[in-house]
Formats: structure tokens, sequence, C-alpha cells
């Protein structure tokens, strides 16, 4: 009996070191898996918090590549129109917001309205690259003498002048040009080119609905 008791002593003093170092190797164990949790947690974290940042600029260049083009005209004496009065045909446009949109006009309102020297309107302003092409040829500027009417989207910083000469032969001047839309919303384009009646010349079709002032929506 006390053998057996001091055998079993004796054998459980060796256990008793063979169970602390087992001890040790599960404590061993539990701190590496915790670690490796921990790592490869810790990864897939980071990877769901960084990819809404990189896939942002993918979704956002799929979603600028959309590009369409708008036609639009600058009439003036249409049947059942103010005699005189240039407009913009048509005077409602709508266009993709954040998307490309190539805007060719055709002037058929030749003949100059000179803008005030240094007015700011006589610079091409808001487009891609800065500039537009007329009749073929880029430009980023008109003399204020050479500008019969203006495309301005004010709220977007968009202005195009509009020269009143066509090439030899044509019937109307050809302005090309791409910007950018924004965000959905109602905009106002216009001409800022004192092409209307009144000794400033900005009453009648520059402030009539259906003439020089037309409505962009973006949606
Ligand atoms: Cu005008």
């Amino acid at each position: 009996m006390f053998q057996e008791a001091n055998t079993f002593s004796h054998s459980s003093g060796q256990e008793s070191k063979q169970n602390s170092s087992l001890f040790m190797l599960c404590v061993q164990l539990f701190f590496a898996m915790l670690a490796f949790v921990a790592i490869v947690g810790g990864y897939f974290v980071l990877l769901t918090a960084l990819s809404p940042i990189k896939s942002a600029p993918i979704a956002h260049a799929a979603v600028i590549e959309r590009h369409v083009n708008v036609s639009l005209n600058i009439v003036i004496n249409q049947a059942g129109m103010q005699q005189d009065w240039p407009a913009y045909s048509p005077t409602a446009m709508t266009v993709p917001a954040n998307s490309l949109v190539t805007v060719t006009i055709h002037n058929y309102d030749l003949g100059d309205t000179p803008l005030p020297t240094n007015s700011p309107f006589s610079k091409v302003q808001g487009t891609v690259g800065g500039v537009a092409t007329a009749n073929g040829l880029a430009y980023n500027y008109l003399a204020p003498a050479k500008v019969a009417h203006t495309f301005t989207i004010s709220q977007l910083n968009v202005n195009v002048p509009i020269p009143g000469d066509a090439p030899k032969g044509a019937t109307y001047a050809s302005v090309t040009f791409t910007f950018h839309t924004g965000k959905a919303g109602t905009y106002t384009f216009q001409c800022f080119d004192p092409c209307g009646t009144g000794s400033s010349g900005w009453m009648g079709p520059m402030m009539t609905k259906g003439y020089m002032v037309g409505t962009l929506t973006v949606q």
C-alpha cells in the first residue's frame, strides 16, 4: 500500500513534470493559434477595409465611360418665333449624370455680336482639354469681336464662344466640344453674348426661355 503510494507519488512527480511541459506546449499552441487567427482575421479585416477604396476608382471609371452625343442648333427666324430673335434648338436637353457629353452646335445665326473686350466669355472653359473645335479647328479663345453666341452652363463652369463665320459656302458654323456631367440636377444653358434686343443686347431672346436660354437635365 505504502509502496504503491510511494510509487504513485514517485511516478506522479514525473507525471507532473510531463504535465507541466504538456501544459506549456498547450499554452504555446494556444498562443500560436491566437496569433494565426489574429493575422488571418486582420488580413481579412484589412482586405474588407481597403476593398471599397480599391474598387472605387474602377467603378468611377466605369461610370465616366458613358459617352453621349447631343446636337444643338442656333437658329433664327423660324416659323412661329419672334422675328430676329436667335434661339437654341432644342431648348431642353437631357444627358446622363457622371458622363462625357459631346455637343455639336450648328450656328445658323451667322454674323458676330462683339463681346466686351476682356470678356471671360471669349475663353473656352470647362471642356475636356479646355478646347472646342470650330469648323475642324481647335481653339481655346476667340477674339471678342469674332463671337456670335456662347454656350454657357454657369453652374458647371462650362463656356464655349461660338463664331459667327461659316466656312465658304456653308450655311452654318460647326462647333464641337466635350464636357463632363457631374451629379444629377437641372442646369441652365444660355448665351452670354449680347445677341438680344434692347440697348444692352441682353433683352428679348437673351432672357426668354425657348430662345437663348435652355434647360439641361442631368439624370
Ligand atoms: Cu446671345
